[in-house]
């Protein structure tokens, strides 16, 4: 199914991500739940070559996350997610040809990622912090825009919606209106339904199913599904148990109009896209 973003090119800094084929961007956690205890060195040592292993493997951008945004998590101060975040970019960037990305909602960590050369801006927040608006409209990288029901540490206590799909469509239409608004183009701007971020299972199956209703919004599509409990919870597995269920959202995703795939499992994901676009075109 041709999606009308189909033929764009994210322009990430200096390096250009064409979105001709389905890309996968693989996840990068430097938050102190998601490694050992080892002290910064240690976990800058590990992200770079976590990071290489991922490019060797068919990633096509890295996403740094320093704070989780797992059901139930606490966000973290400032100060905190710079020290986690910037080495790491500045690292990466030094070290990897493609771009880099930033999962972040603060203002203040955007703008010292890419004056450390990140590539793209992924907002869980879809830009709704004070400031958020005016650090992207300023700074000339591409934002995801994602939908989110609450906040991480109580978003699946109670997700409720009367229409999911249109319900998220609706909120990504008035984030984008929001952002060229504020002067960011519409060439800069990603869309994400935001699995797992206040949604039943229900709710994630529907909008995966749904998922060209996002595309049809005319920009390009990012999901993330790898392990998240839509496929444990269904499955019935543990979360070192859910790469096959992961492996069949990501081909429906792409088949459904996804352009970006954000997994754990870089290669077979990639494996899985690659088979899903070329059914679907
Ligand atoms: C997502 C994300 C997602 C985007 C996380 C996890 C939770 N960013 N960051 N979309 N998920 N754009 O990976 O389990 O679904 S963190």
């Amino acid at each position: 199914m041709a999606a009308p973003a189909d033929g764009a090119v994210l322009r990430c800094g200096d390096r250009p991500l064409p979105l001709d084929r389905p890309r996968v961007m693989g996840v990068l956690n430097v938050t102190p739940d998601s490694f050992s205890d080892g002290g910064q060195f240690l976990d800058l040592a590990h992200a770079r070559s976590h990071a290489r292993a991922m490019v060797a493997a068919g990633a096509d951008i890295i996403d740094i996350g320093g704070e989780s945004s797992r059901p139930g998590a606490e966000s973290v101060p400032l100060d905190e997610e710079l020290a986690r975040v910037i080495p790491v970019v500045e690292a990466l960037v030094a070290e990897v040809d493609v771009p880099v990305s930033v999962d972040t909602y603060k203002p203040t960590v955007a703008r010292e990622a890419v004056a450390a050369g990140a590539g793209l801006i992924n907002d869980i927040r879809a830009l709704q912090e004070p400031g958020a608006l005016q650090a992207a409209a300023e700074l000339e990288v591409p934002v995801c825009l994602m939908h989110m029901q609450g906040r991480p540490r109580t978003m699946q206590e109670a997700p409720a919606y009367d229409d999911v799909v249109a319900e998220v469509t609706g909120f990504l239409q008035e984030r984008v209106a929001a952002a060229e608004a504020a002067g960011v183009s519409r060439e800069r701007l990603l869309l994400d339904p935001g699995f797992g971020f206040g949604k039943t299972l229900d709710h994630n199956y529907a909008l995966l199913s749904r998922l060209d209703r996002v595309a049809a919004l005319g920009l390009p599509v990012l999901v993330g599904m790898s392990r998240k409990s839509m496929i444990g919870q269904l499955l019935d597995r543990s979360v070192t148990e859910r790469l096959a269920g992961s492996l069949a959202a990501a081909a429906v995703a792409v088949f459904q109009g996804a352009h970006i795939v954000r997994a754990h499992d870089v290669a077979a994901t990639a494996d899985a896209v690659r088979v899903a676009a070329a059914a679907s075109t």
